[in-house]
């Protein structure tokens, strides 16, 4: 049995993928790294510690006594955030990596790290985005991603390291809001639609932008850690992704469960500027030859089970809008 570390533990990916190890591998195998948010019930439903990923010395404590072989690294700063704070951004995502893939290499672990339909930008075809496409991303959180990409295949290359990756869609879930994400709309509509019967949308009409529901993207990730290493020709990037729409398209699905509900738009520049930069949909053929990736949830199968969920929870304010727990006051 693999033993798993899992930084970010706490966040939007974190709380589901944490639950979900668990119960593929068991409750002690599977260490909970948070920051500095207590956890939430599921997370703390077993080891749980916190620490800086970029303090060295504490991660490399962390990884020696619970003898981790496995590490999904999932902290960072997500594209808004980064936007609002660059510098921040930039030490948590490469710093934070650099020292992920160290302790890797010292004690022989194998490393998950997310890149993001952001490692992607002007120059990349918006439509069926190729697995090898030209990267050019003109945002910070894109830049990490695309040095982080490089940085894990360069570790397996020079010293072995087993690195896998996936580029996730925007991510939409019923648990842990988004931490301060371009793509965070498509959550944020759902709270508002059975709050409100009404949703501000921060990304003007028209917006398309590639998305997949949580359990198809905790699946991923699992399958690709457990993937044959021999038919992986693509380590570090795979392109992966569900379902594509825009603000309208998912406010029709919406509307099928909630009459009546209705959208207008208050723009965001900063955050409508990043997401004309990213692709409709990426082209995931890659994914599927070398591991055997396939979604589960399309648009209106992840509206349905939203709604279901959140309804069950009395959905009341919405959870998100500004959480920061990153270092810096919210
Ligand atoms: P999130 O913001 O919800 O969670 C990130 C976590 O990192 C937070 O809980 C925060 O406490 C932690 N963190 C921040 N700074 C830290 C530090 N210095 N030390 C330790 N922990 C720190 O993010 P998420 O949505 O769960 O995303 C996880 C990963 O997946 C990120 O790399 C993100 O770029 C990537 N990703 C996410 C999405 C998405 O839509 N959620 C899409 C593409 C890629
Ligand atoms: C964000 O919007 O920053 C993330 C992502 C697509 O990487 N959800």
């Amino acid at each position: 049995m693999p033993r798993i570390l899992v930084t970010g533990a706490t966040g939007q990916i974190g709380s589901e993928l944490v639950p979900a190890l668990r119960k593929r591998y068991g409750r002690e195998a599977v260490l909970a790294l948070g920051y500095k948010t207590p956890p939430p019930e599921p997370v703390d439903a077993g080891p749980f510690k916190t620490a800086d990923v970029r303090d060295a010395s504490a991660i490399e404590r962390i990884v020696r006594n619970h003898r981790s072989d496995k590490i999904y690294h999932l902290a960072a700063i997500l594209s808004a955030a980064a936007a609002a704070d660059p510098k921040l951004a930039w030490d948590v995502n490469m710093n934070g990596l650099y020292t992920m893939l160290e302790v890797c290499r010292e004690y022989g672990c194998s490393l998950f790290f997310p890149s993001s339909i952001a490692a992607f930008g002007p120059g990349a075809p918006r439509v069926n985005t190729p697995q090898d496409a030209v990267q050019r991303p003109t945002t910070l959180y894109g830049v990490s991603k695309v040095a982080g990409e490089l940085l894990c295949d360069y570790y397996h290359g020079k010293f072995g390291v087993d690195t896998r990756g996936l580029r996730y869609p925007g991510l939409i879930s019923h648990g842990a809001p988004p931490g301060g994400g371009t793509t965070d709309y498509a959550v944020e509509i759902f709270y508002a639609a059975l709050r409100e019967k009404h949703y501000r949308c921060f990304l003007k009409a028209g917006t398309r932008l590639d998305m997949m529901y949580m359990p198809d993207a905790v699946r991923a990730a699992i399958e690709l850690m457990e993937a044959n290493p021999a038919a992986l020709k693509h380590r570090n990037a795979f392109n992966i992704t569900a379902m594509s729409f825009d603000p309208e398209e998912i406010a029709g699905e919406i509307r099928r469960h909630v009459p009546g509900f209705t959208l207008s738009y208050a723009i965001d520049p900063v955050r409508q500027v990043i997401a004309d930069s990213w692709p409709d949909k990426m082209d995931d053929t890659a994914a599927l030859q070398e591991w055997g990736w396939r979604p589960e949830y399309d648009l209106a199968a992840m509206t349905r089970d939203m709604i279901e969920q959140l309804s069950k929870k009395a959905v009341g304010a919405y959870p998100g809008g500004g959480r920061a727990d990153n270092g810096e006051p919210a």
